[in-house]
């Protein structure tokens, strides 16, 4: 190809590893680079430290054809590509280190002509207070020798193959031809529409996407714990909802997780903390439901029973565990003296322990506590798990079984944010009491 640019993408993450293997099958000559040197020799060996669909299978063809391969330091490349983390620090503030540490080691290998571009998700400003200084150290005028974008990655974990080329690409340059050479950088695999602005912008619309997601699921939250107190199914009412051309409340959960979304929107706090108070708000309302989950657990089993707890991960069929509620609810029911046990099919390790198959985790439990919308949780043999438990009960807090499967199994089915079935919100022996009791109330004759 006429336009085939040696490429160097630093950050072999969930982001990284697929845009430099796409970027490598879309006829590029690419580096990927990580400091992790684990990392580093597990692809160099052929092997893959993440799981994502259709990953591997690319990663072998484009690393076989050598169009991708790794190393531990940059190299001279046309094109240079920061995906790197950007975790939340003190404060709640982007601790930007690794942003910082990734442009400076590539300041000796920067050469007159080269493009850097930011994909890592960053308070708006960030290109041009953070990385804009410390390129120029390299001696070369930036604007004039070297181009700088911020391009904000926007794909969503299981579906990050298909995004990076099927979803529409913000580009955001320094000048205009930055922002048209990264422009025609992303042209060469992306088939959605790649939209122009300047940098800064380009930084605030990563942030407004996950932030109008978060506020979003906040008030489908707030309305689960408002339809439990008035005796309403929130996931009906939702739905019904729904149904208005201009309605899309998101869904109601156990909380909200992932390295973006329960992030991102404090990105925004940062830079105008007197202003963002809706944003703060919707932060702190998804940053409660573990609690609200706990809580709603207390009043289903007693502290020394024992819990199964299915789903580690932060959401369905991943098995990225950061930021995820369900960490969260597991620590709080330990510390409240719960025995918990945890099977998640993504997860293996936890917390330095193995953990247990399915059989195991459920064996004399008391509780069955669904954290996660993995698939393979919709598939399961109730009946066996029936079999297996102390107490029949599952606490579904993603809406993601099959109530009459589990009821037909002489399961009890508790559902976050459903009101209407509330007698089904005891446990048997008071669900009878208030059976008696709701017969001989008089007037209802
Ligand atoms: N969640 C709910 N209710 C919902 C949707 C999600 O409680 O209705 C929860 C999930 O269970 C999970 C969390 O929110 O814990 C976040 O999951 P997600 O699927 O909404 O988002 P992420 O973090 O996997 O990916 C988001 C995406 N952003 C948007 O959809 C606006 C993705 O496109 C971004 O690229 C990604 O953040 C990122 O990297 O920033």
């Amino acid at each position: 190809m006429d336009s085939q640019k040696k490429i160097c993408v630093l950050g072999l993450g969930y982001i990284g590893l697929p845009t430099a293997s796409i970027l490598a099958s879309a006829g590029h000559k690419v580096v990927g680079v990580d400091t992790n040197l684990e990392v580093v020799k597990v692809l160099q060996n052929h092997g893959l430290h993440i799981h994502e669909p259709g990953l591997r299978e690319l990663v072998g063809k484009v690393t076989s054809s050598g169009d991708l391969s790794f190393s531990s330091t940059p190299q001279l490349a046309d094109t240079f590509i920061l995906a790197v983390p950007t975790p939340m620090g003190r404060n709640k503030s982007a601790d930007l280190q690794y942003v910082k540490s990734a442009t400076r080691s590539i300041l000796p290998y920067l050469r007159e002509g080269n493009m850097v571009i930011l994909e890592s998700t960053v308070p708006p400003g960030t290109v041009k207070r953070v990385v804009l200084p410390i390129l120029s150290e390299s001696g070369l005028d930036v604007g004039i020798d070297i181009f700088v974008a911020h391009s904000p990655e926007r794909v969503l974990p299981g579906r990050i193959l298909v995004e990076l080329v099927e979803n529409n690409r913000i580009v955001g340059g320094i000048d205009e031809e930055s922002t048209r050479r990264a422009h025609d950088l992303y042209a060469s695999f992306v088939e959605g529409k790649i939209l122009c602005t300047d940098c800064t912008t380009a930084e605030m619309v990563k942030l407004i996407e996950n932030t109008f997601r978060d506020i979003n699921i906040a008030y489908a939250n707030e309305l689960a714990k408002i339809c439990e107190s008035i005796g309403i199914n929130v996931w009906e009412a939702i739905k019904l909802a729904n149904y208005h051309p201009r309605v899309n409340v998101h869904k109601p959960g156990p909380g909200v997780g992932g390295h973006c979304i329960a992030i991102d929107p404090w990105f925004i706090v940062e830079v105008a903390p007197e202003l963002a108070k809706l944003i703060s708000l919707g932060r702190l309302t998804n940053d409660l439901m573990p609690t609200h989950v706990v809580k709603t657990v207390n009043t289903i089993v007693r502290p020394e029973s024992k819990i199964a707890v299915l789903g580690l991960a932060f959401k369905g069929d991943v098995d990225d565990v950061r930021e995820s509620p369900a960490i969260c609810i597991v620590d709080k029911l330990e510390k409240q003296g719960y025995e918990v046990e945890v099977y998640d099919p993504y997860v293996k390790v936890f917390r330095g322990r193995e953990i247990d198959d399915l059989q195991g985790a459920v064996e004399n439990s008391d509780l069955v506590l669904v954290l996660t919308d993995h698939s393979d949780f919709k598939e399961v043999d109730v009946q066996s798990i029936a079999d297996l438990v102390n107490t029949r009960r599952v606490f579904d807090t993603k809406n993601c079984l099959d109530r009459e499967v589990w009821e037909s199994a002489r399961f009890i089915y508790y559902l976050l944010g459903d009101g209407k079935s509330r007698f089904s919100e005891f446990p048997v022996e008071q669900e009878a009491a208030i059976a008696i009791e709701v017969e001989v109330s008089p007037g209802e004759s």
